[in-house]
């Protein structure tokens, strides 16, 4: 059908000068040099990293972008269901290499025997690419690291949101991305003296390969103004003008997401603001002209930064207008995309589903209800009809301080005609909860929508979701369940319980195994005999390492792997020290790597892990001193480092404080000669994607230490075991489904149950805390200065929190516990290092479950109903 309506002999001309993609690594030369000397305007005399990192993506993505324009024909002419993923958060991290990977297709029969290098030849579109760059003289791993981070999240959410586009891909479904282009991605984390210091992070420095600027598509986005109500009449319900005060345009960015081992390329598209071309005279005086144009110079900062909190929402105005902007530019994009298929709007859910991250993009529901009423004049409950039936939301939190909520009065002013539409929503909802529930008198005030608030009522957000919305669903089991019992719980009883569901978070092997890991991934195409990987598609093949983990040689080999890593990541901490060691190089196959890397938050508990450390010195001095010799207590306390990473939101000042701590309890501890080495302490400054990818590798042990009930799943979890790994954790997210699929036996648990949260908090505000032994014995030495001889009240407000203001983490209730498993682990380690080395291999064998692959699936099957479009083979 599209080829007719193109004339025959365009047609020929178009097929006969065909782009080609190159399938050698004599033809991607070819791509690399033409780059080099006419994308570039560069030459060989004047080609250093930066220039081949371009040329080189600028070639792979000249591959990419034939399959994603084949893959976007494909998809609009079999019309089938298309699935939008709305996220404030992607992120993506660096794109060359996952490009290249992902390039990587399946040997077919007629390679077999050959033996030159190409595309289709199974397990080498990686080594075809490094060797064709070396032979031009430049080291891979050198251009791959010349690529800023796209650093367009926060942590986890983010996160999860980039593994998701990967394994829609991957999958075969006709899935896009729509987010905002942040000028400014996550600041960059500077340690300078113990504190954060946050600098800009400008990743649009130099010219960004891997977006598309499509000047083409650009939405007008209106807010402010007034509702007019002139053609409605006095009738409710009826279709109203909406006169926007303030306007931008939104120019799309798309970037090609390709999958695995599939030509499918699918689009994220990301939303950029600028100042609209028409000026308005009526407004401005003549001699207002400067005014007027730092007005239009407004517009750009609705895209220029990310806020930076995680787990944390401020209600700034920015913050929603920057919703608003995304959301009405997404929704304008799709209903365009759907009106080209001339469809009655009754077939709007069935071809199209949208999946709201978190409650941010929930005004995506009310702009449709609004588009379908006001613009395309659908009467009120056939429009909701069709909303209700499109959305479905992600919860990924019940944090109170991360719970949006909007002031009405600020939400009115930017945003007047869908604050009228949210109360009529709210009346439709809570109309119908009163009638079927006639005696609950209180039911309507707990799950209105608007929350009467002082100074001020204010809009719930998240309740909004669950109305606009046919499906709920949470990002763990326990946490899955938490929010049917707890803050969703009136919910439930109004809809049943069929409309909230879990969906267990997954993470992209093809990242964070073969990219993160190429020495592991090798060792596990070898040993599995799967050359051509299929298991990063079909992660169940990893259960044939199981009969692996108790032989010898392959228990060695695995050691080797994690031994490689670990010194990867001790040059890494080098570099990031001014060049100076801070781990005994010669010691690092018996030194325990012990990692935390996370946004740092007083949930997640990094202050418990650092008293932790704090009491191992404390009684490794108190046995130095009382006569034992370093042999014994070396003994009990064997080689150690504990590696932390992570930021924290600029005005947070308890996880600032917390950072402070850890610097000043590493400066202590790695001068103290007296101990020999035996422990230290080291925090790596910015952590973010790409350092995920050498940290996580590196790791013997890593730390998912969050108060029973808070962290929703976690993700780095999944991402540490699937290199090797082992945890200790509390029983919290998706550590319960960890143990589950590799078996209590491979996991350090500890602490207690979410169940018993409730009552322990209860006790500490009735009774003054009552401190464990060892960990008074901590903060008595932090109180005294110790860390902080220049300012010894320095971190009072931490050790407070603790003692007397309630501790609302339990870090006093699970400390005990928490020192006891760090006990067995280094026993473990360092006395029956083949027990460890069963574990660690067991676990990868059976990590399969956490694959994001298996989570979209879930995904498309129980919320969107939707299939993928295979590309033809
Ligand atoms: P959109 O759906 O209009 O945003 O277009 C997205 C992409 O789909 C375009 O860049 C085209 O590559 C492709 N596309 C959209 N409509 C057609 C069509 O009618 N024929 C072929 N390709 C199309
Ligand atoms: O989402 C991740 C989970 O694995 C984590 O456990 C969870 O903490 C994280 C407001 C958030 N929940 N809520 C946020 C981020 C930014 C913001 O402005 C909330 N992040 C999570 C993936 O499911």
């Amino acid at each position: 059908a599209i080829d007719t309506m193109i004339p025959l002999q365009s047609r020929e001309i178009w097929n006969k000068h065909r782009v080609k993609k190159f399938n050698t690594g004599d033809e991607f030369q070819e791509k690399f040099i033409s780059h080099v000397e006419w994308t570039l305007a560069r030459s060989l005399y004047n080609c250093d990293d930066l220039a081949a990192y371009q040329a080189t993506s600028e070639s792979v993505r000249d591959n990419l972008v034939i399959d994603w324009n084949k893959t976007q024909q494909r998809q609009t002419a079999r019309d089938s269901k298309r699935v939008y993923y709305l996220s404030l958060e992607f992120l993506m991290g660096r794109a060359l290499d996952n490009a290249i990977i992902n390039m990587q297709t399946d040997t077919s029969e007629k390679d077999v025997g050959e033996t030159k290098e190409t595309l289709t030849s199974g397990n080498t579109s990686r080594e075809m690419i490094k060797n064709a760059i070396g032979q031009l003289g430049f080291n891979f791993e050198d251009v791959l690291e010349q690529e800023p981070d796209a650093a367009l999240g926060n942590g986890g959410l983010g996160r999860l949101a980039a593994c998701f586009v990967d394994s829609m891909a991957t999958g075969d479904y006709p899935a896009w991305g729509y987010g905002l282009r942040y000028q400014y991605g996550i600041f960059a984390q500077k340690i300078i003296n113990g504190y954060q210091v946050e600098t800009p992070d400008y990743w649009l420095n130099f010219a960004n390969p891997w977006e598309v600027e499509r000047s083409e598509i650009q939405v007008p986005i209106n807010f402010y103004g007034y509702v007019d109500r002139a053609q409605s009449g006095s009738s409710t319900l009826a279709p109203v003008d909406w006169i926007g005060g303030e306007r931008v345009l939104a120019v799309a960015y798309d970037m090609p997401i390709p999958g695995f081992k599939t030509s499918t390329v699918n689009n994220l598209r990301l939303w950029s603001a600028k100042p609209t071309t028409e000026f308005d005279f009526s407004k401005f005086n003549s001699g207002d002209y400067k005014n007027s144009v730092e007005q239009q110079q407004r517009a750009e900062s609705i895209t220029a930064v990310l806020y930076p909190n995680d787990n944390f929402e401020q209600g700034k105005e920015l913050r929603l207008k920057q919703q608003y902007f995304w959301c009405a530019a997404s929704l304008h994009d799709i209903v365009r995309r759907f009106k080209k298929s001339r469809r009655p709007w009754s077939e709007f859910p069935d071809q199209i589903a949208i999946q709201l991250n978190d409650t941010h993009p929930t005004l995506a529901v009310v702009e449709l209800q609004r588009v379908l009423v006001d613009l395309e004049k659908l009467d009120w409950h056939e429009a909701w009809d069709i909303v209700t039936k499109t959305f479905a939301y992600t919860n990924h939190t019940v944090m109170q301080e991360a719970l949006e909520k909007w002031p009405i009065g600020l939400f009115g002013r930017l945003l007047p005609r869908h604050l009228e539409i949210i109360f009529d929503i709210n009346w439709f909802f809570l109309k119908a909860v009163e009638e079927k529930f006639q005696h609950d008198v209180d039911l309507l005030g707990r799950v209105s929508i608007i929350e009467e608030a002082s100074p001020e009522r204010q809009i719930r957000m998240a309740f909004l979701a669950i109305v606009g919305s046919h499906k709920v669903n949470g990002v763990a089991e326990l946490h899955s369940d938490l929010i049917k019992t707890t803050i969703f719980q009136d919910f439930v009883k109004i809809y049943g319980p069929n409309k909230f569901t879990n969906v267990t978070n997954g993470i992209t092997p093809r990242r964070w195994l073969k990219q993160a890991n190429p020495k592991l991934a090798q060792l596990i195409s070898d040993t599995i005999d799967d050359r051509a990987d299929n298991y990063l598609l079909d992660m169940s093949k990893l259960t044939a390492l199981a009969k692996f983990a108790e032989d010898e040689t392959f228990q060695s080999k695995w050691n080797d792997v994690k031994q490689f890593n670990k010194l990867r990541l001790a040059d890494l901490i080098k570099k990031l020290n001014g060049g100076v060691d801070i781990i005994e190089r010669d010691h690092i196959r018996n030194t325990l790597f012990d990692i935390q890397v996370k946004r740092i938050h007083e949930y997640k508990r990094q202050q418990m892990n650092i008293f932790g450390v704090i009491y191992r010195y404390l009684s490794m001095k108190e046995m130095l001193s009382s006569g034992s010799s370093i042999e014994e207590v070396a003994e009990k306390y064997p080689r150690k480092v504990s590696i932390f990473g992570g930021k924290s939101a600029p005005g947070y000042y308890m996880a600032k404080l917390i950072i402070k701590l850890i610097n000043s309890v590493g400066d202590v501890i790695n001068k103290d000669d007296e101990i020999k080495d035996l422990l230290k302490v080291v925090f790596i400054p910015d952590y973010n994607v790409s350092k995920a990818e050498i940290i996580i590798p590196a790791s013997d042990l890593s730390e998912h230490i969050s108060t029973a009930g808070t962290e929703a799943s976690g993700t780095s979890n999944m991402k540490f075991v699937m290199n090797g790994g082992l945890i200790i954790g509390t029983v919290d997210g998706a550590n319960v489904e960890i143990t589950r699929e590799i078996g209590e036996d491979n996991i350090f648990l500890f602490g207690n149950l979410s169940e018993n949260v409730d009552e322990l908090r209860f006790n500490h505000q009735y009774h003054s805390t009552k401190l464990p032994e060892s960990l008074n014995k901590v903060l008595n030495v932090i109180e005294s200065g110790a860390f902080s001889p220049e300012n010894p009240s320095e971190f009072k407000a931490l050790t407070d929190s603790v003692k007397y203001h309630g501790d609302y983490y339990l870090v006093s209730d699970d400390f005990d516990s928490y020192v006891a498993t760090q006990e067995l682990v280094d026993q473990v380690y360092h006395k029956d290092k083949a027990a460890w080395l069963k574990k660690s291999i067991l676990s990868v064998a059976n990590v399969g479950f956490f694959s994001s692959d298996r989570c979209i699936e879930e995904y498309a099957d129980t919320i969107w109903n939707a299939e993928p479009v295979k590309p033809e083979t």
